[in-house]
């Protein structure tokens, strides 16, 4: 081959592989951890969101899932974000409160994600994120999944006095409300907990109950379920501020798609319902009058905790999320 020729391949090849590891020191990795144990219901979706993120974010972003709370306690899940052990996360407010208190009250919003995005109450909640926890609140899914209360006793009326009942932030202060004793765990202790009897039942959403096996160890569900679930997804916020601008859109982008998937629980809900009641999970149904004065009850609790804690932003929060 000519010599000239020979010097052009080798700067071009020079020059391509300069190219390529400039593209490569553009894609970025971020670390991310569930407060939820992997594969189960509150980690399934966001899993789904990771894959989809690392397809499309070949040379842009990738996100390196690291897992459950094997990798971190779902109770420190909020901590490691805020200072970046972790970059991003699969975690809900309940399980965060000891940083940010007022993460009690997105359990009472009203509103599907996608209106409070319209209204200014995801710019509200994102901001105290970002001051309370260092954080940017990039998705919350669940808003249409209520909690119930598990029961392994029966009750007469709504009144949990002589029972001993798990439960997070979520749950606590209306079962000491209703006369129950209350002993917090994480979800990977309720089925210990059941087997042996040292709780009487445990509060958890109308979907999950069948991924670590509790079904063979509850007997009632109270209806009818209240609050409404928020799993949320947090990135460190010094990491989305270092984020370019096709990062951060490929992340929100994704983040509306997995709010989206909201809309498969409508009918996961119903089999769920019906999964339960084959195996062998009665309701506990009191008339309307009694169940409407639970859910009051329920709002009215929630709300006094989250303005006891938080003086300040609680009847703000009200006013933006409860409207
Ligand atoms: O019961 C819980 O551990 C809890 O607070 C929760 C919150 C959101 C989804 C699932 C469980």
């Amino acid at each position: 081959m000519h010599r000239q020729s020979i010097v052009r391949i080798a700067l071009a090849a020079i020059a391509l592989s300069f190219c390529v590891s400039l593209a490569n020191a553009q894609e970025t990795t971020l670390r991310a951890v569930s407060a939820f144990a992997e594969g189960t219901q509150f980690s399934k979706n966001f899993e789904r969101f990771v894959a989809k993120v690392n397809a499309e974010g070949k040379g842009v972003l990738q996100i390196n899932y690291i897992g459950g709370p094997r990798a971190v306690p779902p109770f420190e899940v909020g901590n490691a974000v805020r200072t970046r052990v972790i970059d991003l996360a699969n975690v809900t407010g309940a399980f965060y409160t000891n940083l940010m208190p007022e993460a009690d009250g997105l359990k009472l919003s009203t509103h599907s994600q996608d209106e409070l995005r319209k209204s200014g109450g995801w710019a509200y909640v994102n901001q105290l994120h970002n001051q309370k926890l260092n954080s940017w609140y990039l998705a919350r899914q669940f808003y249409n999944v209520p909690f119930h209360i598990y029961l392994n006793k029966k009750i007469d009326k709504v009144d949990f006095t002589g029972l001993k009942i798990r439960v997070t932030p979520v749950y606590k202060d209306l079962v000491e409300a209703l006369g129950g004793v209350t002993i917090t765990t994480a979800p990977g202790e309720v089925y210990t907990a059941l087997e042996r009897g040292v709780v009487d039942g445990y509060g958890w959403p109308v979907l999950g109950i069948f991924d670590l096996g509790w079904q063979t160890v509850t007997k009632y569900r109270l209806d009818p379920g209240f609050y409404n679930v928020d799993v949320d997804v947090l990135v460190n916020l010094d990491a989305w501020k270092s984020l370019n601008d096709a990062q951060r859109k490929l992340l929100n982008d994704n983040a509306l798609w997995l709010e989206g998937l909201d809309a498969e629980n409508v009918p996961l809900i119903q089999q769920e319902l019906d999964k339960q009641k084959q195996a062998g999970i009665q309701p506990i149904v009191f008339d309307k009058a009694a169940s409407d004065a639970f859910l009051q009850k329920a709002q009215d609790v929630g709300w006094a905790s989250v303005t006891k804690v938080a003086p300040e932003v609680g009847p703000k929060l009200r006013q933006m999320l409860a409207y």
